[in-house]
């Protein structure tokens, strides 16, 4: 099935010269801003299509270390309404639009850059604005900071992909940009790799269990590849707060982005199966989501959770829309589509993986999601892998090590049989979860969420115990 024709259009504007402080403004601020030397950069790219757009803005602060900023910039056309922003409060009164800093990106040293962005509409044309101010200041682009820059540069948002960084290699560092290559998932030096890592409970209700400690043990205890974020889009989710979620997401990348890990963005739909009911959420998150990630090289997106009760032909129309709106952005990222009956290749409604390979979907670069519990999907479900991954490019983005609800027992026999499965066919993997939720999936022990340790095995359920293992063991990714 067809796309409707898109139009993607990329504007890179660059503040120009519109004067200094006006005096108005000057007297309104406080004296210790009014003696600083201001200066602002701003550079603003837009993706749009018919009726609504994606803009990135990227704010650089040329003069003196700001510590919270409000970003003033006016819409040219009367027609151009803000939608939805993320990683700033946004608000819009007539044509001027006003975005102020949250508390993890409002301090700006000399020289130091952030980004924000918004989904907009427009009715009429679309231009760029052509002015934007930073705290009231013109943004020309160039100021002479009155107190010297830091001797030391501030690092830059994401890391060189082939810089490793101080102290060790990263699995981003030693991978790089990844890319499909046959059935295979590739790093930067074209060959197929493994990724093993650990998926999120709902980030609305075990958000406490994301924090610098738990990520820190993830990467470094665990040594864990891969952080798949899963946020619902209903039972509370993102469709309760699309923009909270949004930034809530953009945030734990941040953090995965950080630590060197693969960012998995898991849109977890499950109740209702069909994806269609999200289609509109999905392509307004996804443009978010990819523009503000697009020039990192570890974030992959996972479109949709499990579609159930709904055909092939359905999520395949459903991928086909919501794919271009990432590429659009982010034209290198790896994108996975989950699969019929809750991504087991249509096995749990009595098909197969053969309705895949007869009608692919139109896209290039892409995956499909296998799931498994280990205590309710054992060896049909393993034989059909097996004959799958000879023909598709597959990843298990989500499986438990106990029974399809998520709770009872580790069955520890048939998931050592699928992980052996996994690692000989070098099928990447995220187990579900990396919470302290009251079941068997846990891999934390309850109440752990509310200290502070995260490292080693007294805070690890049985489940958990054995994903440790599984994951830590070295990787080996070539590196030629
Ligand atoms: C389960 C959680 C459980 C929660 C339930 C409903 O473990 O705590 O109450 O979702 O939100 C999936 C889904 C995943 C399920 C998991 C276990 O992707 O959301 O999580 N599961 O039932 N597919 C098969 C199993």
């Amino acid at each position: 099935m067809k796309h409707p024709p898109r139009r993607t259009r990329r504007l890179l504007v660059t503040a120009g010269a519109v004067g200094a402080l006006t005096l108005g403004t000057l007297a309104a601020l406080p004296t210790t801003a009014a003696m600083a030397a201001p200066g602002c950069s701003v550079s603003y790219t837009t993706n749009s299509w018919s009726g609504g757009f994606t803009a990135s803005v990227t704010i650089t602060n040329v003069g003196d270390p700001i510590n919270g900023w409000t970003l003033g910039f006016r819409f040219p056309d009367g027609g151009q309404r803000l939608a939805q922003g993320w990683s700033a409060t946004w608000s819009q009164s007539g044509s001027e639009v006003t975005a102020r800093s949250l508390g993890w990106n409002g301090s700006l040293a000399t020289r130091a850059s952030t980004t924000v962005g918004f989904n907009g509409t427009f009715t009429g044309a679309n231009p760029a604005p052509t002015s934007f101010t930073l705290n009231g200041t013109v943004c020309t682009g160039s100021t002479t900071p009155t107190t010297p820059p830091p001797t030391t540069t501030p690092p830059p948002t994401t890391p060189p992909p082939t810089t490793p960084p101080p102290g060790g290699q990263t699995p981003v560092a030693i991978n790089g940009q990844l890319r499909v290559c046959g059935v295979n998932l590739c790093n930067q030096y074209g060959r197929p790799i493994q990724l093993r890592g650990m998926s999120t409970h709902g980030i609305q209700w075990f958000g406490n269990c994301y924090n610098d400690a738990s990520l820190d043990a993830l990467a470094t205890d665990w040594r864990a590849d891969l952080f798949r974020i899963a946020m619902y889009v209903q039972e509370d989710g993102y469709e309760t707060d699309p923009a909270g979620f949004t930034n809530r997401v953009n945030a734990l990348v941040e953090e995965a982005t950080e630590r060197g890990m693969y960012a998995m963005i898991d849109f977890h739909t499950l109740t209702p199966g069909d994806p269609m009911h999200n289609l509109e959420r999905a392509k307004t998150f996804f443009a978010a989501v990819s523009a503000r990630h697009a020039s990192k090289n570890n974030v992959i997106y996972e479109i949709t959770n499990e579609p159930n009760g709904v055909s092939w032909s359905t999520i395949k129309s459903y991928a086909e829309q919501v794919i271009p709106v990432i590429r659009a952005n982010d034209p290198d990222a790896v994108v996975i589509v989950g699969t019929r009956a809750w991504s087991s290749l249509g096995v749990s409604e009595g098909a197969n993986h053969t309705e895949i390979v007869n009608n692919p979907v139109n896209a290039s670069n892409i995956m499909y999601a296998f799931h498994f519990y280990a205590a309710s999907h054992r060896d049909n479900y393993r034989a059909e892998v097996e004959r799958a991954a000879a023909r598709l490019p597959l990843f298990v983005t989500e499986f438990g090590t106990v029974d399809y609800t998520g709770d009872g027992a580790a069955d520890l026999a048939s998931s050592t049989q699928w992980l052996d499965l996994l690692d000989r066919l070098k099928i990447g993997y995220a187990n579900w979860t990396f919470s302290d939720k009251a079941e068997g999936s846990a891999a934390l022990r309850p109440g752990t969420c509310n200290g502070s340790n995260y490292t080693g095995t007294s805070v690890l359920t049985t489940s958990g115990a054995f994903m440790r293992e599984r994951i830590r063991t070295p990787d080996n990714f070539p590196t030629s």
